[in-house]
């Protein structure tokens, strides 16, 4: 049988540093468990910016349908590239400066009217989140991802139960 050919990424990953690859892992992770075809890159708004244009300008036409931008420190790169694509921008702000992520956060919250970037939480759930939220964006055109949303939450709600059975039972 011929090797299975990959399907074109629909989420396109950038990171603005290799620094931020081990801490977005799980946004990869994530977005496999749901069997979204995505792409992982590292462009950088300010050490790359020609690259981050292409990327930006020819996401859409390649057919991604979500962009998730992850850096740290001044943070530019989210910005930078919703300002040029008409995709949604999901943010990640990276605690990977010496101010410790807040930094990066108020960078990515600080867009100005017009060029919005769906920014999400900072820490361990940020990467998570940014993937679960660019599932559902990709769901509201496909009801077999919806249904994986869904069992995705059944999930969540099945853990927090057997944690409250675990408190209620003195075994943690
Ligand atoms: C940002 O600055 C990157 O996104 C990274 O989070 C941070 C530090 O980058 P390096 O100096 O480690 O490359 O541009």
């Amino acid at each position: 049988m011929p090797p299975k050919k990959a399907l074109p990424p629909r989420v396109g990953i950038v990171l603005g540093s290799e620094s931020d690859v081990q801490i977005m892992r799980p946004c990869a992770t994530t977005l496999a468990e749901f069997g979204i075809p995505h792409e992982l890159r590292v462009i950088s708004a300010h050490r790359s910016p020609e690259a981050a244009h292409e990327y930006a300008k020819t996401a859409a036409a390649r057919g991604l349908a979500v962009i998730i931008a992850a850096a740290g420190g001044a943070a530019h790169l989210a910005g930078v590239l919703a300002s040029l694509t008409p995709l949604p921008v999901i943010g990640v702000p990276m605690p990977t400066s010496n101010l410790g992520g807040l930094d990066s956060l108020l960078a990515v919250v600080q867009m100005p009217s017009g060029v919005p970037v769906a920014t999400v939480a900072i820490g361990k759930s940020g990467p998570v989140n940014a993937a679960v939220l660019a599932a559902q964006i990709l769901a509201i055109g496909d009801a077999e991802l919806r249904e994986k949303v869904v069992a995705y939450k059944l999930r969540l709600a099945e853990r927090i139960a057997i944690a409250d059975e675990n408190v209620r039972a003195g075994r943690v």
